[in-house]
């Protein structure tokens, strides 16, 4: 008797832990997901409203979508984007793919732009939609956003070929540290004004400098990065001291290695 209770008590124990386990995976979700409204547009009746996680700005950024009718949030069969930029002689896209479910959130949609130009005299930047609800109903829209210009994008010149241009952009760190950070590198070249593909089968040559002054630098310890898909590069960097970094980046392809890209920033003290 007094067994068979202490396997039910072990029982219900255990259904309580389980219990606490999944309340605790139910309850949210994306705790460090700190988000920033940028806009929002409403068309028939839907709002579909743009976050990111910092100000928009040259280089890397994440977008996250809502999509709602009311406070609610809206099913939707597919949603698409289009990044412009106006500019007085032309129009141009940029880097982008496309909204998709984000998967650790699913109030939101996510995708990845690389913006190759700031907002300002030079031209504006608009985001045109295209939302389709569950019931075939197209939603298109247009909002206008504001592109600051960063540190986090070069572009380089291929004289080899046409002068085709290269844009390289500076993933991470976002915000370097004195210490040990991933270094990440996102590679895009521009084929026409719309159509701006992710180049994946480069080498980068990469090499960290802090000038000292009176003729006197140094590097620090870091791994190449190395190619990983969809443009994307991968290593790491320890920098030895906080300061005025430069780092030049030289993309080197089958039959061509393009002019240095050089980066430059501040690493702050950990
Ligand atoms: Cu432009």
């Amino acid at each position: 008797m007094k067994k068979l209770y202490l396997v039910l008590r072990s029982t219900a124990m255990l259904s309580m832990l389980l219990l606490l386990v999944v309340s605790c995976k139910d309850t949210d979700s994306t705790p460090d997901l700190e988000l920033i409204p940028v806009n929002s547009v409403t068309v028939d009746g839907v709002t579909i409203s743009l976050f990111a996680e910092k100000e928009i700005e040259t280089g890397a950024n994440d977008f996250y979508w809502k999509v709602e009718e009311g406070n609610s949030s809206l099913e939707i069969q597919s949603f698409s984007i289009t990044p412009m930029m106006e500019m007085a002689t032309m129009s141009h896209s940029t880097p982008y793919n496309d909204p998709a479910l984000f998967e650790e959130n699913k109030s939101y949609y996510h995708n990845m732009a690389v913006f190759i130009m700031p907002s300002g005299e030079m031209g504006s930047w608009t985001i045109s939609f295209e939302v389709e609800t569950m019931t075939g109903k197209m939603l298109t829209g247009e909002m206008p956003i504001e592109v600051n210009s960063s540190w986090k994008l070069t572009s380089v010149r291929d004289a080899n070929n046409n002068n085709k241009v290269y844009f390289i952009t500076w993933l991470s760190p976002q915000k370097p540290v004195s210490g040990n950070n991933d270094l990440k590198f996102l590679v895009h070249t521009r084929e026409t004004m719309m159509s701006f593909p992710a180049v994946s089968d480069a080498e980068l040559i990469v090499y960290p400098y802090m000038d000292m002054g009176g003729g006197q630098g140094h590097s620090t310890d870091f791994t190449t990065p190395v190619a990983k898909g969809n443009g994307m590069y991968e290593g790491d960097i320890n920098y030895s001291m906080s300061g005025v970094w430069t780092t030049s980046v030289q993309v080197v392809m089958a039959n061509d290695t393009l002019p240095e890209a050089m980066f430059e920033y501040s690493v702050l003290a950990k």
